[in-house]
C-alpha cells in the first residue's frame, strides 16, 4: 500500500452549531474517524478574518448575511491531523447545502440550510494550510502522540 500522509486540516464549529447545542455531537464524529486533535479554542470572529476566510464570497449577493451569521455568537476552532484528513473530513461534513447532503453526514443529519449549515472543513492541502495559519498561532497547535493511532491505522500506513 502507498504510504499515506498525514494532513492538517481546519473545522470551525459555526454559531449554529453552538446555538444548537451540537457542538459535542458534531466534534465526536470527528474523534469516532481517529482524527487526531491538534488545536481547539472559542472565538468571536473578527471583520477582517471573516472577510479574508470568505473572501471568494465577498461579492455574493448574501455575503452580509453570511458575515452577521458568522459573528451571531463564538465559534470554536479546530484543527485536526490524520491520514488524508481533508478529503476524509469534507466527506464527513457533506456538501454545502444542508438538504442536499446525504443522511449520515454532518449537513446531511442536521442542516437544512445552505447557509446555517453548522460547519467549515478546509477543501484542499493550500486552503488548510493558510487557514490554520490565519486562526491559530504556532504555540496553539500541539504535536503528539496518540497510541490509538496503531489501532486506527496499519503498522506500514505512515
Ligand atoms: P463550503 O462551506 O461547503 O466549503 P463555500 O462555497 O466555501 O462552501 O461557502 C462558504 C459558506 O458560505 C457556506 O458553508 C455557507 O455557510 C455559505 N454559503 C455558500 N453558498 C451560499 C448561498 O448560496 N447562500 C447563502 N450562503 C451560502
Ligand atoms: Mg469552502
Amino acid at each position: 500500500m502507498e504510504k499515506a500522509q498525514e494532513e492538517k486540516t481546519l473545522i470551525i464549529m459555526k454559531p449554529d452549531a453552538i446555538q444548537r447545542s451540537l457542538f459535542g455531537e458534531i466534534l465526536q464524529r470527528f474523534e469516532r474517524k481517529g482524527l487526531k486533535i491538534i488545536g481547539v479554542k472559542m472565538a468571536k470572529i473578527s471583520d477582517v478574518l471573516i472577510e479574508e476566510h470568505y473572501s471568494h464570497l465577498t461579492e455574493k449577493p448574501f455575503f452580509n448575511t453570511l458575515k452577521n451569521y458568522m459573528q451571531s455568537s463564538p465559534v470554536v476552532l479546530i484543527a485536526l491531523a490524520g491520514a488524508n484528513a481533508i478529503s476524509a473530513t469534507r466527506l464527513i461534513v457533506g456538501p454545502t447545502k444542508g438538504y442536499e447532503a446525504d443522511a449520515g453526514s454532518i449537513r446531511g443529519d442536521y442542516s437544512l440550510s445552505g447557509q446555517s449549515n453548522l460547519v467549515h472543513a478546509s477543501d484542499a492541502p493550500e486552503t488548510a494550510e493558510v487557514e490554520i495559519k490565519r486562526f491559530f498561532a504556532e504555540e496553539e497547535l500541539f504535536d503528539y502522540q496518540k497510541p490509538d493511532y496503531k489501532l486506527v491505522y496499519s503498522e506500514d500506513h505512515f
